[in-house]
Parts: C-alpha cells; structure tokens; sequence
C-alpha cells in the first residue's frame, strides 16, 4: 500500500507547526540572527507545544512523535528560522543515542528531564582532528572503579552551551579504533568539564556551536549507553535516523527562500511585465519547485524507513544530500531572482541562503553522504 495523505493529527500537527513558525518565529528571526543570543522565550514555547521533546516516547512521559511526524515538524520551524529550527532539531538528536541504546532506567533517568523541563540535550561525536573521520576520535574515556575518567577534547557541539546533558562519544580502547568507542551520557555539571566559546557563525547564528573540553571529567560508569566499544555503531545509527530531520529542515529552508522570490517574480515589473512572466525566470521557479518535492518526498521515505524499523543508511544520506543540496541551489536561486533586493537584509532569501550553507555541512558533510551512498551502492543496498 502507497498512500501519501496525512492523518488529520499529522495535518493538525503540521498546521500547528507552522502557525508557531509564522507567529513566534518569524518575527524574532532576524533579531536572532543579528545578535546571536539564546532564544530561550521560543524554546519554551516549543516545549509547551511538544516540539522540543517531540521523540521523547510516551512511555517516558513524552508526546513519542515519529520520524514522520517529526519531519513534517521540522519543515515548518525550518521554514520559520534555520537556526531556530536546529537548536530545536538537535534535541532529537541529543537523545537519539539513548533512545537506540538506553536501558528502561536510562530513559526514564535521562529522557523524562525533557519532559519536566524546556531542558537541552547535546550529541558531541566531532573533535579538532575527528570531523568526517569520526571513528578516528582521541577523547578517551578510562573505567576506574565505577567511574569513567574523561579527558579530550569536543568540537562544534550543537546546543553544547545550554545542554542539561551530553551524549559523549569517547574511546574507550585505543587500540580497537572505531570499534573500540563508546557513547557516556555525562551531565553538565560534571566538574572537569568546561564549555568552551561559541562558535561565531556565518549563518544559523541563533544556533548555538561550542567545543567542550575534558579535564579528568568523572561519570558513572553506569552512564554508559549499551557496551562499551558499541559507540560508533550507535552513532552511525543516531545519524541514519536523524538526517531525515536534517532533510526535513532542508526543505523547510528551500520553501521559505521559493515563495518569496516567487512572490518577488510575480509582482516585480520590468520592461512592462512581471519578470515571471520571462521564461529565464520561471523555468527558475519551476525548477526550484521541482528540487523542493522531490526533496519532501525523500525525506518522508527516510523517516518512514526509520518509523518501520527498515535500515535506512542509504536512503537518509540521499534525502539529507539531496534536500540541503537543493536548500543552498534554491535559495542562491532565489537571491537572484531578487537581484539587489536579495542581497539586501531587507528580504529573507540573503539569510536563506546563509543557514543552508551549515546543513550541507552538519551531521555528516554532504561529501560523507555521498561515501556512505557509494559504499551502500556497491554492497548491492
Ligand atoms: N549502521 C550500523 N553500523 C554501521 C553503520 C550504520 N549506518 N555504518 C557503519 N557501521 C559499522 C560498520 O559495519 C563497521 O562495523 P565492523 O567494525 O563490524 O566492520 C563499523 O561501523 C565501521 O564502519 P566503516 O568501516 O564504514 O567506518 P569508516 O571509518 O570507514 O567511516 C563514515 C564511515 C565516513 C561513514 C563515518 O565515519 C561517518 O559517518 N562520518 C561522518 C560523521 C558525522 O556525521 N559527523 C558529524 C557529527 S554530527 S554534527
């Protein structure tokens, strides 16, 4: 069975979204994105609607969206505000390690925080020399009696700043490489820990990017997700679910930057006419319109791969490349279709195009997509 129609919860989910995006987003946008500060008043107000601690399961006490569900919501805040939209985005995937690994009582311990509380999580896998060669990280991770001995260094650790709690990626055996990491949930106030500066952005600026620095850091060892030397599957599985969100929020990008240079095309006269009306231009808009469905349609068949338990790790690499590939041709498009206008602060398509530069970039370069497809491809997926 093939069926595309949302549910009338989906549908009033989506709407929901989206009335948020126009009403609480939006107009606080460009202010974010000018000074950078933490939008704490629209956070909490995605916590009251559920979207902050959307994939929290009900059994821990939370709304227990899906991937779809959680794709369509991440279209719409994306739509509203780039940054905005990850800071929000990346919760899901600073608990996605646990909600693939977590014991019973590790979910209730970590997850239910979210449901009591606007409360962040972060993942932090990347480091200085760890990027793209993520299973070559150096932060290690020593069991001493019941503890883990942290020490290393993190980088670009998205919500890093205000996350309650950290789902760290360290090694836990140096000599096994990748297979030798492990996923520690660590809590914020784990003395050893400090927070480094936030990284100054070209675009997302109301997202927040930290480097986090180990120094002899102490946790549990019952803070260990699954077994030790598991880390880097668990990782590579976190982000096969997530970068449909990423996807998602591609889309939502892509949308924003199109209807305004639509909008822009169809009342903007030259020469006596709209310059919609020029086919230079609407083959343009045509185009663009053309990348943004098959975009959405990707995504949702990544989520719902995810929400079906099938292995995605193809499909939500092309979903995520493709959709944040078309974000950054859609709105460079758009700037143009504005010509001077675009360029200005004036309209949005300029900050379109500056918050679809880092989702090419972040949770796996849209280089590393395009490995993790081939090596797929060539296994015969
Ligand atoms: N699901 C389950 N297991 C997976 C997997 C997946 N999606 N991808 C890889 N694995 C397993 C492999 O099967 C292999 O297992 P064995 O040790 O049993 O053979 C192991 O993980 C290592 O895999 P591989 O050899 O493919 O690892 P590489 O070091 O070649 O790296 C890439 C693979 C490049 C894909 C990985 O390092 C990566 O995804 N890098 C980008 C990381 C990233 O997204 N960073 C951004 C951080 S979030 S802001």
């Amino acid at each position: 069975m093939l069926d595309f129609t949302l549910t009338p919860e989906q549908a009033e989910l989506r709407a929901q979204a989206h009335d948020f995006a126009v009403n609480v987003m939006r107009p606080v946008a460009r202010h974010y994105d000018n000074t950078g500060e933490w939008a704490t008043p629209v956070y909490n107000k995605a916590w009251d609607l559920g979207f902050l601690q959307a994939l929290v399961p009900k059994s821990c006490g939370g709304p227990g969206k899906t991937q779809v569900e959680e794709a369509l919501v991440c279209e719409e805040l994306a739509w509203g505000c780039g940054g905005l939209y990850t800071s929000i985005m990346a919760n899901g995937l600073g608990i996605t390690p646990i909600l693939i690994a977590g014991s019973d009582d590790q979910k209730k311990q970590w997850l239910t925080k979210l449901v009591e509380a606007p409360v962040f999580a972060a993942f932090s896998l990347s480091e200085p020399n760890a990027g793209s060669d993520a299973g070559g990280m150096t932060c290690r991770a020593e069991l001493k009696g019941d503890k883990y001995i942290i020490n290393g260094t993190k980088c670009y650790c998205t919500n890093g700043g205000y996350a309650d709690f950290y789902t760290l990626f360290a090694s836990t055996n140096p000599d096994k490489g990748a297979r030798g990491t492990s996923c520690i949930v660590v809590p914020r106030d784990t003395p050893g820990l400090k927070i480094g500066k936030a990284l100054d952005k070209m675009g997302q600026r109301a997202s927040n990017q930290v480097e986090l620095h180990f120094e002899n850091a102490e946790v549990p060892a019952a803070n260990l997700l699954g077994k030790e030397g598991m880390g880097f599957i668990i990782a590579m599985k976190t982000l096969d679910q997530t970068r449909a969100a990423v996807a998602a929020g591609g889309v939502g990008v892509a949308r924003a930057a199109f209807e305004i240079a639509l909008d822009y095309a169809k009342t903007r006269i030259q020469f006596g006419q709209p310059i919609f009306s020029n086919q230079a231009i609407s083959f343009m808009l045509a185009d663009m319109s053309k990348k943004i469905e098959a975009s959405r349609l990707l995504t949702w068949q990544a989520a719902w791969m995810t929400d079906n338990n099938i292995k995605n790790s193809k499909q939500s690499a092309i979903a995520k490349t493709f959709a944040t590939d078309t974000a950054m041709e859609v709105s460079t498009d758009a700037v143009q279709i504005l010509g001077g206008n675009g360029y200005s602060r004036d309209f949005l398509v300029e900050k379109c195009m500056r918050d679809a530069k880092l989702l090419q970039i972040y949770e796996g370069t849209n280089q590393i997509q395009r490995l993790v497809i081939a090596k797929e491809i060539q296994q015969g997926n």
